[in-house]
């Protein structure tokens, strides 16, 4: 007899696994209700030999008693054990529904994880890299992501610098049929910040920030950038008003220039004003670990220049510093900084600028940070903005102002005016960019520098 999709046959002849349980055939002929000495529960057709059609016969199949009675009786309530064989028999349009359905889920079993998960890089490529402790990693967070985030491999550092290396020297350029050239070569480093903490930076030139490339209005320059770094990178001009081949994103108007490769970028400067170059290739990595520098460009006219009795450039920087490992700062979990730094320094260990009372300093903020704005304040007085992203305010455009937000890009140059004698402040007014790793270190840390002013004896 057929049920469902199966038909078993309960054979006259024991077989061996049969014959190892007599007992259950004696408890089934004292069930209540049952026929022919067989429960009704367990009751199978006369299928295999003698009761099957022939088409039937060709689509038995035989599998465990249990089994058979389990899908007939998902409780099992009546089940025993596989002692006896039961064949099943199904239609061609079953078979061929089980076949396709099968598939089905085969084919949704391969695919469906490759649109939920990450599969286009492997756990080999990410192998070795360090993540920042406390990143949040879920399945949409993919392995080019981690390779973003990693920690600078320490192994790759090529030099050790100290506190008595700055960064943002001055670089001279040569001359070479009428162009100004600098050379830039990009390294890995290890940076000192503090007088206990360093970093693990990308740098040019093997310093943080790159060096300041100063020239003029009108000149034509050619920067040489040959990459030692294990990534590739570009260098971007921001700002500039230049050709397009030469404005630096990588893989948009030119090819990224890989670890041992040179490129050269050359262009006339048109304009004047304080503006600053920085990586343009993952950039959110490479600019974060160091890979900026400032362009000045002084007026054609020096008439032109806003002239102030000193002149001091600020690069802003956020770092993400644990156990020794330095990682990108970003604004997102596990990314957030706990150093900061103004030229490469951490106060205490940042510039003191020296100044008498009556002198003006000219005070240029670049936001070659990577992920945060800065309210730069300076104390003792306000100061005048009279300029913005390298564009001179006209005079009636120029205001004073005591604090001013540099966010990532922009630059401010401001004049300052020496009223008083005594140490005055410029820092961030978020406070705890001001700190150093959430302690505060000689009455702060982080970004924040003195101005030091002397009584001028002529006054
Ligand atoms: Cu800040």
């Amino acid at each position: 007899m057929k049920r469902g999709l199966m038909t078993v046959r309960e054979d006259s002849t024991p077989g061996p696994m049969q014959e190892s349980q007599p007992s259950q055939a004696r408890r089934d002929e004292k069930s209540p209700g049952h026929t022919g000495g067989v429960h009704p529960d367990m009751q199978m057709a006369e299928s295999s030999a003698v009761g099957a059609q022939p088409h039937d016969r060709a689509l038995q199949r035989q599998i465990p008693v249990a089994a058979a009675e389990h899908l007939n009786h998902p409780s099992g309530s009546s089940m025993q054990s596989g002692s006896r064989h039961m064949q099943i028999g199904a239609s061609r349009p079953q078979l061929v529904a089980v076949t396709v359905f099968s598939s089905l889920m085969l084919l949704a079993g391969m695919t469906l994880p490759a649109a939920f998960f990450n599969l286009r890089l492997t756990a080999e490529e990410v192998g070795g890299a360090i993540m920042p402790p406390g990143m949040i990693m879920t399945q949409e967070t993919s392995a080019a992501a981690m390779l973003d985030m990693a920690a600078v491999d320490p192994r790759q550092v090529t030099a050790n610098y100290g506190l008595d290396r700055h960064g943002a020297r001055v670089l001279e350029p040569r001359v070479e049929n009428g162009v100004k050239v600098f050379d830039l070569e990009t390294s890995v480093i290890r940076w000192q910040i503090l007088p206990a903490i360093s970093v693990n930076a990308f740098a040019y030139n093997g310093q943080v920030p790159g060096p300041t490339l100063r020239f003029r209005q009108g000149d034509r320059v050619r920067i040489n950038l040959t990459n030692r770094l294990p990534d590739s990178t570009t260098v971007h001009w921001h700002g500039l008003i230049l050709p397009n081949v030469m404005d630096g994103p990588a893989k948009i108007t030119q090819a990224p220039i890989e670890n041992g490769q040179s490129y050269s970028y050359e262009f006339t400067a048109v304009q004047s004003g304080t503006y600053f170059y920085h990586s343009h290739d993952h950039v959110d990595r490479q600019q974060a670990v160091g890979l900026y520098g400032a362009l000045l460009i002084d007026p054609a006219n020096p008439a032109d220049e806003i002239a102030a009795d000193h002149d001091y450039t600020i690069q802003l920087q956020e770092w993400l510093v644990r156990d020794g490992l330095t990682y990108p700062a970003m604004p997102m979990e596990g990314g957030m900084p706990n150093y900061f730094t103004i030229n490469g320094r951490a106060y205490p260990s940042t510039d003191t600028i020296k100044m008498k009372v009556g002198e003006t300093v000219k005070i240029r903020f670049i936001g070659s940070s990577s992920g945060f704005i800065h309210p730069m304040h300076i104390h003792g007085g306000p100061f005048l903005v009279v300029a913005r992203d390298g564009e001179t305010l006209a005079p009636g455009a120029r205001f004073k102002a005591d604090s001013i937000n540099v966010g990532p890009g922009q630059r401010y140059d401001v004049i300052w005016t020496a009223l008083k004698a005594g140490k005055w402040m410029i820092h961030c007014h978020i406070s705890h960019h001001t700190t150093n790793n959430n302690a505060e270190q000689q009455g702060g840390g982080g970004l924040m520098m003195d101005i030091d002013v002397a009584d001028d004896p002529k006054i």
